[in-house]
C-alpha cells in the first residue's frame, strides 16, 4: 500500500524540509565567470520571437527597471527570506522581443553551456525577472554579476547565473540539473526535487 510522503507541517513560506538561512550561499556547477571588459558580454533573445536581440550591458542597465522582494528556495534545503532585487521584468524582454504563438517554453542559456529550462507562462509570472542587484548590491561574479534569472517561485536552480542567452522554444529541453536527476518543473511546496518525486 502506498501512504504517500510525509510532509511535516510547514509555515506558509517555507517549504517543506526547508531551513532558514541569513547566510547567503554561493552554489553552482562550473566556473565563475569575470569579465574584464563588458563589451564581451551581451545577451541573446532567440528562438520563437519576432525580432532576435542581442543586447549590450549598457542596453540591458537602460530597460525599464523593477524591484521585487522574494524568497528563495534551493533544492539542497535552504532558503532565504526577503531578498530585494532589482533588474529587468522577464515580461519585458519577452515583449521587446515579440514572443511568438508557438513559443511554450523558455530555455536560460547560462556560460558554459549551462542550461535550465521551464514553461513560459512561469517565465512570463509577474515575479520573474533578470536581475543585477541583491540587497541593493551589483550582484558579485560568484552570485551571477552581471545578470541573472530570478524564478523565485520554483528552486533556485531554475534562476541561472550569468545568463547570456533567453531562448523561447516550441519545445522542452531539458537542462544541465534537469538532465541529472532533478525535476523537470521544480515546485518547492509540492517537493519537486528529483524526478522520481
Ligand atoms: N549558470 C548557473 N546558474 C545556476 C547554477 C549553476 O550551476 N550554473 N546553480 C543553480 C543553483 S543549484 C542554485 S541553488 C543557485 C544558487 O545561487 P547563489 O549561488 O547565488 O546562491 O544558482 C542556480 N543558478
Ligand atoms: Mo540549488
Amino acid at each position: 500500500m502506498y501512504f504517500g510522503k510525509v510532509r511535516k507541517p510547514v509555515s506558509s513560506r517555507v517549504p517543506p524540509n526547508q531551513n532558514v538561512t541569513t547566510a547567503f550561499p554561493v552554489l553552482h556547477y562550473g566556473n565563475v565567470p569575470y569579465y574584464s571588459d563588458m563589451q564581451e558580454w551581451s545577451l541573446k533573445v532567440f528562438g520563437e520571437v519576432e525580432k532576435e536581440l542581442s543586447l549590450s550591458y549598457d542596453e540591458v542597465m537602460n530597460l525599464p527597471q523593477t524591484e521585487y522582494k522574494n524568497d528563495i528556495h534551493c533544492v539542497t534545503g535552504w532558503s532565504k527570506l526577503d531578498n530585494v532585487w532589482k533588474g529587468i521584468s522577464a515580461a519585458e524582454l519577452a515583449k521587446i522581443a515579440g514572443v511568438k504563438e508557438a513559443a511554450k517554453f523558455v530555455i536560460l542559456h547560462a556560460e558554459e553551456g549551462w542550461t535550465t529550462n521551464l514553461p513560459i507562462d512561469d517565465f512570463l509570472k509577474e515575479t520573474s525577472m533578470l536581475a543585477h542587484t541583491h540587497n541593493g548590491e551589483t550582484l558579485t561574479p560568484e552570485h551571477g554579476f552581471p545578470l541573472r534569472a530570478v524564478i523565485p517561485h520554483l528552486y533556485f536552480w531554475k534562476s541561472a547565473k550569468w545568463v547570456r542567452g533567453i531562448e523561447f522554444s516550441e519545445s522542452d529541453k531539458t537542462g544541465f540539473w534537469e538532465k541529472n536527476g532533478y525535476h523537470n518543473y521544480g515546485d518547492p511546496f509540492k517537493e519537486q526535487r528529483f524526478s522520481w518525486d
